[in-house]
């Protein structure tokens, strides 16, 4: 009676999970599923092969390759019983046969599988062998077999960790957990990358235990008082061996069964463990009750687990570029790639603070540090000497208008030569460079998806810039060969500068007359950059053996010097501005469709195989969703 029930209400959402687990095998989704792990040998198949009655590929040595999914039941959908079927992951259909057949099935499958192994050259395979068991005898129930995890080689050790991690993590995963009865749990690899409180601890080989004195004892302390914790109490079975298998034994299932609770019967010690813990039966049972539940309870999480991850993948597929086959899409796409290009250089970071403007900023500024470290140091005690010279061959000159005198005009002359040698071809080198990287990278992310046409953007992007150089230069040309012919000394800032220095100056000389503290005064705000040099005892130093005349011819050239420098990098800075900024950003379509073919927009292999993979899955999981909802 509680049979028929179980079987009415469970059995439907155990086919359906089975049909989901196969559906979602490529995702993370945590399907409900009982799950045998172990290392090499402790009997995990055996285990699974006693629950189930069929014969799965057992033995010493690493023999278990790939995980094997057992679903067994009563009957099939139209109420067929006493057949099996087979498959590996991948066939179009599984195989049909009896049991009898079975045992060989699994024994060709199995071979499969090695070759798959051999051809992969791996030693484990994640293709999963898929048997369906239709036994009137069997419980209700889906078992998966997993390859032992081995320390003894060490090999595959990652990949089975790998695959213990797939089948073993989520709430939703009941654990066997083999152990043969001789070890402990903590012996085992396997105890470490699960979750134990979804485990139940299962003791192996206890016909060997008994056969050994004081064995049984230590068993028995095992399982009613366990080193390590789990979910639910250890069990103690009996598989059969090697040599029973090879000479068939047992053939009855339910005698051998009974062979095993009088083995542990028998026992002084196994005969005190409760009923539970005795037996496959008693796993049997264990298993029915958790696996309902866990069939019932989980059904609402993995719903809300499958709409999460259809969100993911919806939002991913928005971000794929569309279909690009038909010339009118290849339009559109790259309209909206242009525009994407557009708004990223107009709407990110390409003109705010942290922009290509700044970076042009700060590396003018840094030039213009260079730039006036050489400007402003020739007024040394050397240059006043030579100003020296100059002035004394020019006696005869009236000095008191020294704007536009002769020798201020040749010695600023000079000194301008000297500033243009200055290495700018260099720094305008370095702004087309940083210019390139900073178009490149928009180009790159607009463009990602179609890298024929990025390629030719950036090319006709680069070339441009080597125009827009080359404009540069001719500007700086210009502007030197204008400030190399013309001294601009009528300029009003110019005039201002000169006189509050020489007024200052001259103070400074008056009060050291007077002063016997040597302190340094400031000179005015404006001027103080300039007259590093020049402060109370330096100019004092450097001017105490000249005229007044070789003092104002000095500071003469040293204000010219300051004025320059301002006008001419400032107007190289807004020249370099308009030539490479304000021209990219004006119309960079215009740029853009100089290049374009629209056989330049194609999907590339990688975003074909994306955007099926992610249909695929998509479908798969509104599949599952759907099965779900049937079920709730
Ligand atoms: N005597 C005895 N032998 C057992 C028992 N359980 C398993 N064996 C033997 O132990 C060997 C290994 O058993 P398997 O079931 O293949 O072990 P496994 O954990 O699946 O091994 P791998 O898949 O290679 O990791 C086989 O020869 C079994 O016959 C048992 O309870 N008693
Ligand atoms: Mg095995």
């Amino acid at each position: 009676m509680l049979e028929a029930k179980y079987r009415n209400n469970i059995r439907p959402i155990l086919d359906k999970f089975d049909k989901i687990r196969e559906i979602l095998k490529d995702t993370k989704i945590d399907i409900p599923k009982i799950v045998a792990v172990g290392d090499q040998s402790s009997g995990k198949s055996s285990v699974l092969d006693s629950i189930s009655g069929i014969s799965l590929p057992k033995g010493e040595g690493r023999v278990t390759r790939c995980p094997i999914e057992i679903q067994l039941r009563k009957e099939d959908k139209n109420g067929k019983k006493g057949y099996a079927k087979i498959q590996i992951e991948g066939d179009e259909n599984f195989k049909e046969c009896t049991f009898e057949e079975l045992k060989n099935e699994i024994k060709l499958y199995q071979a499969r599988i090695m070759e798959i192994c051999n051809n992969e050259k791996k030693i484990i395979t994640d293709k999963v062998i898929r048997i369906q068991v239709f036994n009137q005898r069997a419980p209700d129930l889906t078992l998966i077999d997993l390859p032992g995890l081995t320390y003894i080689d060490g090999k595959a050790e990652e990949e089975i960790k790998t695959l213990y991690k797939k089948y073993t993590t989520g709430l939703n995963t009941i654990i066997l957990l083999v152990v043969s009865g001789h070890n402990e749990i903590d012996s085992s690899e396997s105890y470490k990358c699960i979750n134990l409180k979804n485990t139940i601890p299962i003791y192996t080989k206890i016909d060997q235990i008994l056969s050994l004195s004081g064995e049984a004892e230590k068993l028995y302390n095992k399982v009613i008082n366990p080193e390590i914790k789990t979910g639910y109490r250890p069990i103690v079975v009996r598989n059969r061996s090697e040599e029973e298998i090879k000479e068939n034994t047992f053939t009855d299932e339910e005698a051998f069964r009974k062979l095993e609770l009088e083995a542990i019967n028998n026992n002084e010690f196994l005969n005190k463990l409760d009923e539970s813990c005795k037996g496959i039966h008693a796993l049997v049972s264990l298993l029915i009750k958790i696996q309902k539940k866990l069939l019932i309870e989980s059904r609402k999480g993995v719903l809300e687990q499958i709409k999460k991850e259809i969100d993911k993948l919806e939002k991913e597929k928005a971000f794929l570029p569309p279909s690009s086959k038909t010339l009118d899409e290849k339009n559109v796409i790259f309209d909206r790639c242009c525009a994407m290009f557009q708004d990223l250089i107009e709407n990110t970071k390409f003109l705010e603070n942290i922009g290509v403007k700044s970076q042009i900023r700060k590396k003018f500024n840094r030039f213009k540090e260079e730039f006036h470290k050489d400007f402003s140091t020739f007024a040394d005690k050397k240059y006043v000497k030579k100003v020296k010279t100059v002035v004394d061959n020019n006696i005869g000159l009236k000095l008191e208008n020294f704007f536009d005198d002769k020798c201020v005009y040749s010695l600023i002359q000079e000194q301008l030569s000297d500033y243009f040698s200055l290495n700018c071809k260099e720094f305008i080198d370095e702004l087309e460079n940083l210019m390139d990287i900073n178009l490149c990278k928009y180009i790159k992310i607009a463009f990602e998806a179609y890298p024929v046409l990025m390629e030719a953007i950036i090319i006709e992007f680069e070339n441009q810039l080597k125009i827009q150089k080359e404009k540069l230069l001719n500007f700086y040309e210009t502007i030197s060969d204008l400030e190399r012919v013309h001294v601009f000394t009528m300029n009003p800032r110019y005039i201002d500068l000169v006189n509050e220095m020489n007024s200052q100056i001259t103070n400074t000389f008056q009060n050291s007359l007077f002063s016997t503290n040597n302190s340094t005064k400031n000179f005015g705000q404006s001027a103080k950059p300039l007259f590093g040099i020049v402060n109370s005892n330096d100019s004092m130093s450097l001017f105490q053996n000249y005229s007044e005349n070789v003092r104002k011819v000095v500071i003469s050239v040293y204000c010219y010097c300051n004025i320059f420098e301002n006008r001419f990098l400032d107007y190289l800075f807004q020249c370099s501005i308009k030539v490479f900024v304000d021209y990219f950003i004006r119309e960079p379509t215009r740029l853009i469709r100089v290049r374009f073919k629209p056989d330049m927009i194609f999907d590339s292999i990688e975003i074909i195989q994306k955007r099926d993979l992610i249909i695929k899955q998509l479908n798969a999981l509104q599949e599952a969703r759907k099965i779900i909802n049937n079920i709730i």
